[in-house]
């Protein structure tokens, strides 16, 4: 049974134990999650007065674990909860602020598993800080539905709901329903589409004139009487409903299937506070910033961008511009690429998409170039040349009973390692057993 008494207990107890420490290291993930955690510990922090550190990393195993030894005072967050044994072995004062499946320890942890609420679809690491650190700073909030919609918990739901209620009648946070597509706020319209790669518009995607054309259609003016060019956010309410139906209808003529059409509308979230019409100012195009920040190795910058450091949101933005135009080169490549392996889709991203990358393409094909009624497996080199198999699947398969992370762990028996959830999994192959793992793949599937 979910407790949200002993939660709460449990996350000021932690803040206690921040509150006496006098210049601890934050130690976060990298992913955009991680880096909104991260961002709200140093936030919260600077707010105290304390002096901190930040370290982020991609990795936290026994290694880079060894490597805090002499560091005094430690928060862990986004991360932790899963390494306990090693983490057990420092000799420091420890707190860790945690969604990820855990156990009780004699470190002081919070973390939605330990009160019987779902760590992953209910609250995110910055969701779980914003509980230590509310009473610090209540605009933190935003920082936590951000980590939300990084770790796509949507919609938000139980602890999550409970938090954007706060920030709601707090006044941080409005919520609206309306276009998800990103840029919504930050986009002049044209590039709106021809930027969206999530999910990929067949026509649209990549191609300016087109976009411009399919307003001009519309009926709907890319520009104001001024010749400034007029974003999404700003349209009024007419004109937003005919640019939502017409793209509606045009995606459905051209075979796009509902459950993605129908994703392209939801609930979205604007911080008041917040400069109006930047990336800043919606939750979603704020993860994505920090999504681009990790994935570039420039964790510092998402950091930064937390923090409301200017210099780190203009070079946000650049990374920003960089990660789309990378995202969109690797799905053109990979809708030419991909292949029909009988069971599954096949793409061979190994030396052109980054492995960083190769999930979110691998997924992206379902809207458009590849079939619904099998999962696909994408492969990529990562840093140390290894192969990385990235698998997806849709939500139908696997009520039909698919399971990726059970199938990628049996097939890389022996010769690699693998896991993760049902509808996307992933999994390391050691090289020259690549054929043998895909024949594997192919008749457990
Ligand atoms: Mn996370």
């Amino acid at each position: 049974m979910p407790d949200l008494g002993k939660f709460l207990k449990r996350c000021d107890e932690v803040r206690a134990k921040i509150e006496l420490m006098e210049s601890p290291l934050i130690v976060n993930h990298y992913d955009a999650d991680g880096l909104a955690a991260g961002g709200l510990v140093a936030k919260a922090l600077r707010k105290m007065g304390k002096k901190f550190e930040v370290l982020t990393t991609r990795k936290f195993g026994e290694e880079e674990i060894q490597k805090l030894k002499g560091r005094r005072e430690i928060i862990l967050a986004d991360l932790g909860g899963g390494q306990l044994d090693f983490v057990e072995k420092l000799d420091a004062n420890i707190a860790i602020i945690d969604h990820h499946q855990t156990r009780e320890s004699k470190i002081l942890q919070t973390n939605p598993h330990l009160f019987g609420f779902d760590g992953g679809s209910e609250l995110s690491a910055a969701g779980c800080a914003y509980f230590v650190f509310r009473e610090v700073d209540p605009s933190l909030v935003k920082l936590g539905i951000v980590g939300a919609m990084a770790d796509m918990q949507f919609p938000l739901i139980g602890l999550n709901r409970r938090m954007l209620e706060e920030g709601v009648k707090n006044g941080h946070v409005v919520v609206s329903k309306d276009l998800t597509l990103f840029g919504r706020v930050s986009r002049p319209l044209v590039w709106f589409l021809q930027y969206c790669t999530e999910p990929y518009l067949p026509g649209l995607t990549g191609r300016q004139a087109h976009c411009a054309q399919f307003f001009e259609e519309l009926g709907i003016e890319v520009k104001d009487a001024e010749g400034k060019w007029r974003k999404y956010y700003e349209l009024p309410r007419e004109e937003k409903v005919k640019a939502v139906s017409g793209l509606a209808a045009y995606l459905y003529s051209k075979g796009v299937d509902e459950p993605a059409i129908r994703s392209l509308v939801g609930e979205t979230y604007n911080f008041p506070d917040e400069v109006q019409g930047t990336e800043l100012s919606d939750a979603n195009e704020f993860s994505t910033v920090l999504n681009a920040c990790g994935r570039h190795d420039k964790p510092e910058v998402g950091v930064g961008v937390c923090l409301g450091d200017a210099a780190a949101v203009q070079e946000a933005q650049s990374l920003l511009l960089l990660h789309r135009r990378q995202l969109r080169a690797a799905v053109e490549f990979a809708s030419e690429a991909v292949e029909d392996f009988g069971a599954f889709h096949f793409l061979d991203g190994r030396s052109v998409i980054d492995d960083g990358i190769i999930g979110v393409v691998a997924g992206m094909l379902y809207s458009s170039a590849i079939s619904r009624d099998k999962p696909i497996l994408a492969l990529a080199l990562n840093e140390e040349k290894q192969v990385k198999v990235s698998g997806r699947a849709t939500k139908k398969l696997c009520e039909n009973g698919v399971n990726l992370g059970k199938m990628l762990s049996k097939a890389t028996e022996g010769i690699g390692a693998g896991g993760g959830h049902n509808i996307a999994a992933g999994a390391q192959v050691e090289p020259g057993r690549v054929n043998e793992f895909l024949l594997r793949a192919g008749s457990l599937i």
